[in-house]
C-alpha cells in the first residue's frame, strides 16, 4: 500500500472530524447499526442514482450483492463531476463522498431530492461508514477512479481510461467493526427497489444476488408508475372497476395518484414524499382523505345517491376496501412525527385536495357506472357501520348490566397491575388445560380458544364485535377495539399467542394477528403482542437432562455436541403433548422461554399476507401457509 502524503490543510481536517462523528454515532445518522441501518447504506447510494434519473438522466441502475457482501450500484447518469474545484483543490466527485450533507446536488432551488429514511445524509456516511469505498466515474470522454477507506481517501481522483460512456459505479464493503451484521437480505432490498421503481415511473432497476448459486434476479420498469404499484397492491384482491383511477399533475408540487376499489373492508393508502414512504402520514395524505370525502358526497348528493335527509358518509365509510398510493415532490419537506415520516408542510394539504377534487370530480363525471359501483359500497359500509355502532351500544349495555364482564373460559391471574400481567390465548382446550396447570396464576392469565375463528378480513365491524370466538379476547384484554380501543385499558402488559407450530397454529395465529393488526393495532404498535414459542424436538439421552430444541437448526447442534448414538427424538406435534411441567420449562417460564414481538415493521407486507391468507384466492393462500407454517418466526408482520 503506497505511503500517502497526507497535507492536512483546514478542509481536511474538518472533513475528518466529520467522519469520526459519524463513526462514533452512525445511529445518528442512519437509524441503527442493525440490519436496517446496513440496508440504509444501500437506499443513500442507490437514492443518488435515482437523483439523476429525476433529473432526468439516468435510465438503468443496476445493484449487485456480490460475494463477501460487497455491493455494486452503477447507474447510466452523467457521472459526478470530476472538476477540480478552484478553491478546495478538490473535485466534486471527492467533496460528495467526503463531506458531510455536500451530497444535497439539488439544493432548495432547481429539483427534488429523493433520500432514504433517514433523510439524505448523502454518500459520506456511506463512506464513513465501510472499511472502503471505489468509486468510478465515466464522463467527459475519459474513467475516472477514486478510493477511499473508512472515509478517509486512500486513491485521490485518477483518470484510469477512456470512454464514451457517462455514469458513476459505487462499490463498498462496510465496516464489519460498525455493523451487528453485513449479510444482507436480498428480499428486503427488492422489496425496495421495486417500491422505488413504482415511484419513478419508466426507471429500470435490476437487483442480482451473486452470494448463492443459483443466483437471484430481479429486474423492475414500470412505464405505469403508480397505477402499477396499486395493480401490484390489488393482485390477491378482487376489484370494483378494472383500471386504477390515475391523477399525475407535475408543476411546483410534482403530483401522482393511483386508486383502486377491492370487495375487502381494509383501507390501504401509502404515501411517498421524495419517494420516502411516509408511514406516519402528514399534511398530504390529509388533503387526499378530505378531497375524497367532499368529492364523492357532492357526487352522491347531486346524483340523489344520497338523500338530503340522509346524513353524510363519513371519510372511513369512503375508504372501506380504498388501496391507493399518493406520490408528492417538495423541494423543502418538513418531516415531523417519532420516525420523522411525517409531512408537516401546511401548503400542501390545499394543494393535493384542489389538484383532486377537480381530476376525481371530472372521473366520476365521465364514469357514472363506476362511480355507482363504488358509491354503493360506500353507502353500504355506512349502514354496517351504524349497525356497529349499535352493536357495540349494546355491549357496552350488555356489560354495564352484567357484573361478570370476564369471558368464563378466562383463568384470570391475581396480581391486577397489567405491566407485570400476561394473558396467553391458547389453542384448544387441552393445551388451555396444561398451560392452567403449569402456569404462573400470580401474574399468568390463560385463555382457551376453540374451532376455526371468524376470517376477520371478510367479515364487517358489526360481525366482529358480536362473534363468539373473538368476544373472549375482547372482553379479556379489556380495552375495547376499533375507533372505541383505549390501550390505557389493557388488562395486560403481554397478550401472547400460544398455538402449535402447524398449519393450523400458523392459520390461528394470523387470524389474531390480522385481528389485532385490524382492531386493536394500537396493541400491536405499542408492542404488547407476543408469540410463544415452543419447542420443536426433545432429545433424551441415558445419564443427561432432558433437552428442548427450539428449530432444526438448534438440534442439529445439539446432537453434534452430545452425539447421536442413544438419543431418542421427540418431534412434537402440537402443544397438547406436553405436560404442565413440560409447557412451564419450555414455553411459560419468562426464566427459560422465547417469545417473540410481534411489530408493525411494514404494513404493505402484512396487508399482503392478511390479503393473501383471507382474501378469495384459495390458491395463494395455501402455498403461503405451506411455505411460512415451518417458519413461523418469518411471519412477524
Ligand atoms: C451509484 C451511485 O451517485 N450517481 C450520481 C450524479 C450526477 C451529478 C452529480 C451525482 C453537482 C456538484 C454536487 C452531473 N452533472 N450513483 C451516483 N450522479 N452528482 S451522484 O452532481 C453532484 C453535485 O457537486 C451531476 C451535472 N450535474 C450533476
Amino acid at each position: 500500500m503506497e505511503k500517502y502524503e497526507h497535507s492536512y490543510g483546514a478542509e481536511q481536517i474538518q472533513v475528518l472530524e466529520g467522519l469520526e462523528a459519524v463513526r462514533k454515532r452512525p445511529g445518528m445518522y442512519i437509524g441503527s447499526v442493525s440490519i436496517r441501518g446496513l440496508h440504509h447504506l444501500v437506499y443513500e447510494i442507490v437514492d443518488n442514482s435515482v437523483d439523476e434519473a429525476l433529473a432526468g438522466y439516468c435510465k438503468n441502475i443496476h445493484i449487485t450483492i456480490e460475494p463477501g457482501n460487497i455491493i455494486c450500484v452503477e447507474d447510466d447518469g452523467r457521472g459526478i463531476p470530476v472538476a477540480i474545484h478552484p478553491k478546495t483543490g478538490i473535485s466534486a466527485a471527492e467533496t460528495v463522498y467526503t463531506k458531510l450533507h455536500a451530497g444535497g446536488k439539488f439544493g432548495g432551488d432547481s429539483g427534488y431530492k429523493v433520500s432514504g429514511g433517514l433523510h439524505g445524509v448523502g454518500a459520506s456516511v456511506v463512506n464513513a461508514l465501510s472499511e472502503w469505498v471505489e468509486v468510478t466515474i465515466q464522463r467527459d470522454g475519459g474513467i475516472y477512479q477514486m478510493k477511499f477507506e473508512k472515509g478517509k481517501t486512500v486513491q485521490k481522483l485518477t483518470k484510469i481510461g477512456s470512454s464514451d460512456k457517462t455514469g458513476t459505479k459505487v462499490r463498498f464493503f462496510a465496516d464489519g467493526g460498525i455493523f451487528e451484521t453485513l449479510e444482507y437480505d436480498f428480499e428486503v432490498l427488492e422489496d425496495r427497489f421495486r417500491e422505488m421503481a413504482f415511484l419513478t415511473k419508466g426507471l429500470r432497476i435490476k437487483v442480482e444476488d451473486k452470494r448463492c448459486e443459483p443466483e437471484k434476479k430481479a429486474d423492475f420498469c414500470f412505464e405505469g408508475g403508480l397505477v402499477s404499484f396499486v395493480e401490484y397492491l390489488n393482485k390477491n384482491k378482487e376489484t370494483l372497476h378494472p383500471k386504477p383511477i390515475y391523477i399525475d399533475k407535475s408543476g411546483e408540487y410534482p403530483i401522482e395518484i393511483a386508486i383502486q376499489y377491492t370487495t375487502s373492508y381494509s383501507e390501504n393508502i401509502y404515501s411517498f414524499v421524495n419517494n420516502i414512504n411516509t408511514i406516519e402520514g402528514g399534511t398530504h395524505l390529509e388533503g387526499f382523505k378530505r378531497s375524497l370525502t367532499k368529492v364523492f358526497n357532492d357526487y352522491a348528493k347531486a346524483k340523489n345517491i344520497l338523500k338530503e335527509k340522509d346524513s353524510n358518509l363519513q371519510g372511513e365509510d369512503i375508504r372501506e376496501g380504498i388501496t391507493a398510493v399518493i406520490s408528492v415532490k417538495v423541494k423543502e419537506p418538513q418531516f415531523e412525527g417519532q420516525t420523522k415520516t411525517k409531512l408537516g408542510n401546511s401548503e400542501v394539504s390545499g394543494i393535493v385536495f384542489s389538484i383532486m377534487n377537480e381530476a376525481l370530480s371530472t372521473f366520476l363525471e365521465e364514469n357514472p357506472s363506476i362511480a355507482k359501483t363504488i358509491l354503493e359500497k360506500c353507502v353500504s359500509a355506512s349502514r354496517a357501520r351504524e349497525a356497529a355502532r349499535k352493536a357495540r351500544e349494546l355491549v357496552r349495555r350488555k356489560n354495564a348490566l352484567e357484573t361478570t364482564t370476564l369471558p368464563g373460559k378466562l383463568a384470570d391471574c391475581s396480581s391486577k397491575i397489567p405491566e407485570e400481567c400476561e394473558v396467553y390465548i391458547v389453542e384448544g382446550d387441552s393445551a388451555g388445560g396444561s398451560a392452567k396447570q403449569g402456569r404462573d396464576r400470580k401474574f399468568q392469565a390463560i385463555l382457551p380458544l376453540w374451532g376455526k375463528m371468524l376470517n376477520v378480513e371478510k367479515s364487517r365491524a358489526d360481525k366482529i364485535y358480536n362473534n363468539d370466538k373473538l368476544q373472549p379476547v375482547i372482553l379479556a384484554v379489556g380495552a375495547g377495539i376499533g375507533n372505541d380501543f383505549d390501550i390505557t385499558k389493557i388488562r395486560y402488559g403481554k397478550v401472547i399467542i400460544m398455538a402449535d407450530a402447524d398449519v393450523d397454529g400458523a392459520h390461528i395465529r394470523t387470524l389474531l394477528l390480522t385481528f389485532f393488526y385490524r382492531y386493536m393495532r394500537p396493541l400491536v404498535e405499542n408492542g404488547n403482542v407476543y408469540l410463544a414459542q415452543p419447542p420443536l424436538y426433545k432429545l433424551s439421552k441415558k445419564g443427561i437432562k432432558d433437552i428442548y430444541c427450539y428449530s432444526d437448526e438448534e438440534m442439529n447442534q445439539r446432537l453434534e455436541e452430545i452425539g447421536r448414538d442413544g438419543v431418542n427424538i421427540q418431534r412434537y406435534k402440537g402443544l397438547g403433548e406436553m405436560n404442565p411441567e413440560q409447557l412451564w420449562d419450555t414455553t411459560m417460564n419468562p426464566e427459560t422461554r422465547i417469545l417473540i414481538k410481534v411489530n408493525v415493521e411494514d404494513a404493505m407486507k402484512a396487508d399482503k399476507i392478511f390479503t393473501i391468507l383471507m382474501g378469495d384466492e384459495i390458491e395463494p393462500r395455501r402455498e403461503f401457509i405451506a411455505a411460512n407454517a415451518k417458519y413461523v418466526k418469518n411471519l412477524d408482520i
